[in-house]
């Protein structure tokens, strides 16, 4: 069936300067797990990744490097376009910020902007100087109050980053013109930001009042050129945040591609960029007199064993050795499990393997072998037939049956722990109600009932084995495949449908789908 449902999500662009690591992964995780859940659910879904090139530290790394800013950005954005290979993401574009394509639309955005006049009557953009706190790494100006002391008593960044004093002429985008506006938005759309932890804490930062921001550039030169003054380049976020639009074929807004797609339905960020995309963001979009995206939803920041994730601690961890460690489906699940969506966590090897071990080999692994191996063995290989299904196998194929309609809303509000547990509800009484059964005593003396057993857990499985694609994808196609289901027959709205586990269907071999780790 063919639907005309849309749905658009995204992830941030990552930047350039360093290699992807866990943290990077879990963002991408995270859509993938909602693009697929969609997909499954009828959607056709845009789902963009990409990175974000421009910058003075790109600039600087390149010159470090002896080599051109392009060719130093080639070779990093290929690192992470192969970590959305390695973590099987159902990414349908790629976007580098370098594109023809982005240098466009953000030109084109720039424009609207510049030719379009705030609330006030005044424009939007305005040449002025900058006169600033800046810090190189974090590619932001801090304001005087905002600044801490480091270790040496020197001024630096609320987050300890060094900051130097800058002077430059400059664009402006009048932020505090889009303050009213921009709460007014809040309040009518409750959903646009979440958590709602998050959401209170831009519109405290709103109500507090807007300083008009810096947009862009003259001492350095890799960047988008702006328009009509070739002295400046783009700042970054402006630069950064078009890119969403440049994946739904902006600026051809003419075009069909462009109304479906359209406004985002989703963008998944990290709390580190949060007032970029909760503030800037819609800003820039209600100026440049485009609709703003449907939800923005800030997740919390992983930790290493207490430690801050990133290259120049030493212990960044890399997804592709945990990934050759303990599986796709084991780090795609544990970071979805471990902590609720929106929450800081801390990563550690134990965890990982406590959570793999309980709840995907013993809870939800063993449970389908369990199924599938009775079922090869004692019913040659065929799904049995049934008789009189009691109220205990009717609850658990309903139960089974409802998950789909169960994760919606929870998908919808990006609650991937609560989702995860309402599956591992049912896997949990599907354990009982097997250890209750007990098949194998029944294999003696009452066969006929074995066989109304096993039924219904080969519907359970089926639903199961459907519900789990969008976690554990490589595990979810085991199972299917172990139940004969073909590829077109995998979406939620064949979750209990009696037309594919029916009497009589031959199953495969069963192995094992979930490893268990010492
Ligand atoms: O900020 N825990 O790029 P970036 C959780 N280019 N998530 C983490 C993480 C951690 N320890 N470390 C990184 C940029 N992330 C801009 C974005 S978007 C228009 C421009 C994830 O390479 C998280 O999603 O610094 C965070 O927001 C993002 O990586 C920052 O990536």
């Amino acid at each position: 069936m063919v639907s005309e449902k849309k749905y658009y999500i995204t992830t941030p662009i990552y930047y350039v300067n360093d290699k992807p690591h866990t943290g990077h992964a879990y963002t991408t995780i995270a859509c993938d797990v909602i693009a697929r859940f969609k997909t499954l659910d009828g959607f056709k879904v845009k789902f963009l990744t990409g990175t974000d090139e421009h910058g003075q530290k790109v600039a600087k790394a390149a010159d470090e490097k002896n080599i051109s800013p392009q060719k130093f950005t080639d070779d990093v954005s290929k690192s992470f376009l192969q970590l959305t290979e390695t973590l099987a993401i159902t990414n349908d574009d790629f976007i580098r910020t370098t594109e023809d394509r982005h240098i466009k639309a953000c030109q084109f955005f720039w424009n609207k902007i510049a030719n379009s006049k705030a609330p006030d009557g005044e424009p939007w953009i305005v040449l002025d100087k900058y006169k600033g706190w800046y810090s190189f790494r974090d590619e932001a100006y801090h304001t005087e109050d905002e600044l801490i002391l480091n270790k040496n008593g020197e001024k630096c960044a609320p987050n300890g980053n060094n900051v130097e004093w800058v002077e430059e002429e400059s664009y402006f985008f009048r932020l505090s013109a889009a303050e009213t506006s921009l709460l007014n938005y809040y309040e009518a759309h409750p959903d646009f930001i979440g958590p709602n932890s998050r959401k209170n804490e831009i519109i405290s930062f709103v109500k507090s009042g807007l300083k008009d921001i810096s947009i862009s550039r003259t001492s350095f030169k890799w960047g988008v050129p702006v328009p009509n003054n070739s002295k400046h380049v783009m700042y970054v976020w402006i630069d950064a945040l078009a890119n969403y639009l440049t994946g739904a074929n902006y600026p051809d807004i003419d075009n069909s591609t462009f109304k479906t797609i359209w406004p985002a339905d989703l963008h998944i960020i990290g709390k580190d960029i949060i007032r970029f995309h909760c503030v800037y963001w819609p800003a820039f979009l209600m100026a440049a007199d485009l609709p703003l995206p449907k939800r923005i939803f800030a997740h919390g920041w992983w930790t290493i064993e207490g430690q801050k994730m990133s290259k120049s601690l030493g212990n960044a961890i890399d997804p592709n050795s945990l990934i050759d460690e303990f599986g796709l489906d084991q780090l795609r699940y544990f970071l979805l499990r471990e902590v609720t969506f929106g929450n800081d966590g801390d990563f550690s090897k134990q965890a990982l393997i406590h959570r793999s071990n309980s709840e995907l080999a013993n809870d939800f692994g063993n449970l389908v072998q369990r199924v599938l191996s009775m079922i090869y063995k004692n019913c040659n290989s065929k799904i049995p037939n049934f008789q009189d299904l009691t109220k205990d196998d009717l609850e658990i194929i309903d139960n089974s049956k409802s998950l789909a309609d169960n994760l919606r809303p929870l998908i919808d509000k990006q609650s991937f722990n609560e989702s995860l547990e309402t599956v591992l509800i049912v896997v949990r009484s599907a354990n009982s109600y097997i250890d209750k059964q007990a098949p194998w005593e029944l294999k003696k003396n009452s066969p006929e009932r074995m066989n109304t057993v096993l039924y219904t857990l080969s519907k359970v499985i089926y639903n199961l084995g459907i519900i789990m694609q969008p976690f554990t994808p490589i595990a979810a196609d085991k199972i299917l495949t172990q139940l004969n289901v073909p590829d077109n027959a995998r979406s939620f709205s064949f979750i209990n449908s009696d037309s594919h586990i029916a009497p009589g269907l031959l199953i495969n071999k069963p192995v094992p789908v979930f490893r268990k780790f010492e």
